[in-house]
Formats: structure tokens, sequence, C-alpha cells
């Protein structure tokens, strides 16, 4: 592998909110609660049930039940999740786990890819074949992973799609990554076959090299974070979510009144909004945890184009992109600085979908 490894270190400042709340918390219910599964996961059914100690408003979820009728998800949908590493051997995202079938743990590099026994992803921040290093440095990665594609068994985590394809990229250990390491990372994703990017980390350098990594694979979707400082991001941009490309879907979060959560980027470059405040997460070895911020509603967008994408295989992101847009929903008392909140509706999109 070509590598140079002169680089100054950077400090990509990943959305860890996961640290700053890490007591797992009793959570009320409601008996008007759908199914118990959904009690504390408000995000894909909200009855207006109490979570966290944190009361909800009926319907401000990701209206996803009709589409789970159709599909959960196909295997040949890869999403490459950009993060931390993840817990791979989560037994409620294990299935999920993308699997090299060409290359062996025998320390060659069977398939010539230029990565020896890659069998589940690369670690591009160590530079090895361990997509999952540590517990609390790879929790971050685990949950995102769980949004998407956590099994819907019995009193598991419902991910937004467990029958797609989740490849481990590792660009982060905690907090910590090099943003020279990214254009690699997504040669790396988009040759594996992934054309989904969940992207749920953001720096402030405007990156041409990940720029035109990002310009270049047109077919593939980076959903990207819309940041964790409440700001305007019109006037304080961050990237990737702020590149000016039309393959790049940039996630604000709200709270499950279906208001701006307070930390989350805004500005007309947010094209959608998704559940991310008091979100409940999965981190790995079974343990839960609520988490706040756009790191959460990044992977209930990108599971979402995942889904759409797997009930019609030919439709072009682009396409998906705009009927995500255009069949979302917003509150018209909600508005901030007079810009719509435009909240995902998964049934609506896959609804108009149909019938195109
Ligand atoms: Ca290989
Ligand atoms: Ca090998
Ligand atoms: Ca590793």
């Amino acid at each position: 592998m070509k590598k140079v490894l002169i680089y100054k270190l950077m400090n990509i400042k990943a959305i860890l909110l996961f640290t700053l709340c890490f007591s797992l918390m009793a959570c009320s219910s409601q008996k008007n609660v759908r199914n118990k599964n959904y009690n504390k996961q408000w995000a894909i059914y909200n009855s207006g049930q109490i979570v966290n100690g944190k009361k909800g408003k009926q319907g401000i979820d990701i209206n996803i039940q009709k589409t789970w009728k159709k599909t959960k998800g196909v295997k040949n949908i890869i999403v490459a999740v950009l993060d931390t590493g993840i817990d791979k051997t989560d037994p409620n995202i294990k299935k999920s786990i993308y699997k090299n079938k060409n290359e062996k743990l025998d320390g060659r590099d069977n398939d010539h890819n230029g990565y020896i026994d890659d069998i589940s992803g690369w670690d591009f921040y160590h530079k090895n074949n361990t997509v999952y290093d540590d517990y609390i440095s790879d929790a971050h990665g685990t949950y995102i992973a769980n949004i998407l594609a956590g099994s819907h068994q019995k009193d598991s985590y419902f991910g937004v799609a467990p029958g797609i394809t989740i490849l481990p990229v590792k660009i982060l250990h905690g907090a910590d990554g090099n943003l020279e390491d990214i254009p690699e990372a997504i040669d790396y994703a988009y040759n594996r076959g992934a054309r989904i990017f969940n992207c749920s980390f953001d720096f402030e350098a405007n990156n041409k090299a990940i720029y035109k990594k990002m310009k270049k694979y047109s077919d593939a979707v980076f959903v990207c974070a819309g940041g964790k400082a409440g700001v305007n991001l019109d006037k304080y941009p961050i990237y990737p979510a702020c590149y000016q490309l039309k393959n790049i879907i940039s996630v604000g979060a709200i709270n499950s009144k279906g208001e701006l959560y307070n930390a989350s980027g805004y500005g007309k470059i947010i094209d959608i909004y998704a559940p991310g405040e008091n979100i409940e997460v999965e981190i790995g070895k079974g343990d839960r945890t609520f988490v706040d911020g756009t790191s959460a509603a990044t992977a209930y967008v990108s599971g979402a184009f995942a889904l759409l994408k797997s009930i019609d295989s030919k439709i072009s992101n682009d396409e998906i992109k705009d009927i995500i847009i255009k069949y979302s929903y917003s509150l018209e008392n909600k508005k901030k600085e007079g810009i719509d909140i435009n909240i995902l509706n998964v049934d609506k999109a896959s609804e108009k979908m149909k019938r195109r």
C-alpha cells in the first residue's frame, strides 16, 4: 500500500457525543406505545411517549412502518460507514457486516487490492485490518451501524435497514483522525461497491482533496452531518456537509417534538432533518445509552437512502435525494430564521417512488 506517513496529524472534530452522556438511564413508557421495542426509539415510532424523561409529539418520527412491509433492505446495497471502527461481533449487526469473499485471513493480499486481509473493511487510522479496536474508541461507529442496520429480532435494537450491508471504514479512533486518510478511504469503499457513504463527522478546513474525491464519484451519495455547533452553516460552513456538490445530502437534527435540536447546524445548505436528540443507541456489547447530535440524524438518512434503493435498485442516488427532500414534512410553526425544518418521511418517499 502506497502511503505517505509524514503528514501532520490533524484532529477531525468527530461528533462523539456519547462521551457526554454515558449514563444508562431508566425510561418511562406509556400504554399507547405500539410495540415495546419502540418504547425508547421515538425516531422510528413516536406516539408522544416519554423517553428518557422527555415527552415527544405524536407523529414526529421518520415515518417508516409502511416501507418496512415492502423491504427491510437488501444485501447488495452497501453503506460505507466512514467513522470510528465498528464492533463487528455485536450480535445485533454482525449479519450486516461486509465480508470480502476473495480475502482470507492469511497475512496475504489475496484479492490484490492493496490491503492485506481486509475481510471486513479497513482501518485507515492504524493501517490494518482490525476495524474494531476497543469499546470506547469505536463506540461511535458501532452505534451508527446499529441505527443503520440493527436487527429486528425480539427486544433488539431496530435499525432502519437491517437487510443491507455495512462496510466498516475506520478513519477515526475516538475523536482523532487524519484528513489525509479520507480520500483513500473513499476510494477503498467505492471500489468495494459502496454507493452510499455515511459521513457522521465534520471538519472546518475546506479540504480540496476530499472535495475532489466526492465529486469524482458522482454516482455515490455522501450523507453528511450538519455539525454540532448550533450555527447557521451558510455563514459558518463545515465540511463535508457544506461542499457544493449534488451528490452530498446534508443533515440536521430535530428533537422528539419536531423542533430543531439546539446544537444542530442549520441553514439553506441543510437538505433534510432527522431525529438527533435523546436517541437511544447501542454502543457495543449490548450496551445502550442516549446520545444527541447530527451523527445519529445522518445515519437515519443514509439508512433511508439504502432502504429506498432496496425497493428499486435502478433508481439513481440523485433521484432518491430529490424524492427525500420533496416528500419531507415540516411543521408550520417550527421554522428557524424563516427556513423550513424539513423532516425525513420514509413512507411518503417510498410511496412516491413506486408510482414514478
Ligand atoms: Ca485485500
Ligand atoms: Ca489474506
Ligand atoms: Ca485496527
